[in-house]
């Protein structure tokens, strides 16, 4: 049903709103069984996959709220700087409001799944030099100047919408988990997540909030290192970002809640990652690894009895180059029986 009607109570929508929706949401709330045994003292991790909306990431979540709005509000016309995630969620919703798409990204550095869904929904698609910071200073400039909506996290109804994955999970468990743990990029998911969880506590749906942990790649940490990263690197790069926009908003979130963020180097990014798909059965994008790098970072500070929710932001599929370049155990060999077994080792 889409995750505006679901939640309608706590979403700004009224009766004689007309929803854009791919039916997102209702992501499901995954048992970790390696990662918990992993982490031990009987705790239990889940994960929610949010790489099972419909273009494949969270952005889904925050992108209808954001058309619909901006539908509603009579634009033709949407406007975004991305890491890829959102240019492929704003790309097929603006697509579907039959309005147009822009998306600013920074060259060479989007995987290349999130590349073939902008182009495919028909966006116009403009690689600059610079990277995603440059980008959103340039998409405020033209969103401020002409009639197109921005719908970037600094758009509010981008968080509305991504504060119900915290419903889901609430409404799953029962409670808030003790502990949520998410990547962190421009940080309007952690700033959602908590929104979400507060709200649900202040209407009486959970009795707690979880802490909230946040991890971002060392290579661009800049709340953890308390300034700007002007060049920020990582392989995750859904999360290559220097100048977080929503940054004041998660660190109250991270000290309201008692929670932390701190960062992981790429080869825990990475070893997480494979580890995942390996070991669980789950294939998600390298930045979205980084939340169960980041509990695995942590584990110590976990008590028996906790629960911790990762959310995995994206899918694998999204990132075709960094998975296969993990590859370590693919052969080629002519068609020979012999040379089969010998590689199979029976
Ligand atoms: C898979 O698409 O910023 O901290 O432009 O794609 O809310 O930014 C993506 C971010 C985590 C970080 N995981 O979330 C974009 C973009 C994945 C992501 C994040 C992103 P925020």
């Amino acid at each position: 049903m889409g995750l505006i009607n679901r939640y309608r109570e706590y979403l700004p929508v009224s009766a004689n709103t007309k929803i854009i929706t791919l039916n997102e949401g209702d992501t499901p709330l995954i048992p970790a069984v390696h990662i918990s045994s992993l982490i031990g003292k009987g705790i239990k991790v889940y994960f929610k996959y949010e790489g099972l909306n419909p273009t494949g990431s969270f952005k889904d979540r925050g992108m209808t709220m954001a058309i619909t709005k901006a539908a509603e509000k009579g634009m033709k016309a949407v406007m975004c700087a991305s890491t890829g995630n959102t240019s492929a969620s704003a790309s097929a919703y603006a697509a579907r409001a039959g309005m147009k798409s822009v998306v600013i990204i920074p060259e060479g550095k989007i995987a290349l799944g999130k590349l073939a869904q902008a182009m495919m929904h028909n966006a116009l698609v403009i690689e600059i030099e610079g990277n995603f910071d440059d980008a959103l200073n340039t998409v405020k400039e033209v969103t401020s100047q002409y009639p197109i909506e921005l719908v970037n996290s600094i758009n509010p109804y981008r968080i509305e919408g991504q504060k119900t994955a915290a419903f889901e999970i609430v409404d799953a468990l029962g409670d808030a988990p003790t502990y949520h743990s998410l990547p962190v990029g421009n940080a309007g998911n952690i700033t959602a997540y908590w929104k979400g969880y507060t709200e649900y506590r202040d209407n009486k749906k959970a009795r707690s909030v979880p802490k909230m942990i946040g991890f971002q790649a060392e290579g661009s940490c800049p709340i953890v290192a308390g300034r700007v990263f002007e060049k920020p690197e990582t392989v995750a790069t859904a999360i290559r970002i220097g100048n977080p926009a929503s940054w004041k908003q998660a660190e109250a979130a991270r000290d309201e809640s008692f929670g932390l963020i701190d960062s992981v180097t790429d080869d825990e990014i990475l070893s997480a990652f494979k580890l995942l798909a390996a070991t669980e059965g789950v294939f998600c994008e390298p930045a979205s690894a980084a939340s169960v790098a980041g509990i695995l970072k942590k584990k110590d500070m976990f008590k028996s009895g906790d629960v911790i929710v990762c959310t995995l932001t994206g899918h694998g599929l999204k990132d075709p180059d960094n998975a296969i370049k993990m590859s370590d155990r693919t052969y080629k060999v002519s068609n020979s029986l012999s040379e089969i077994v010998k590689i199979i080792g029976v």
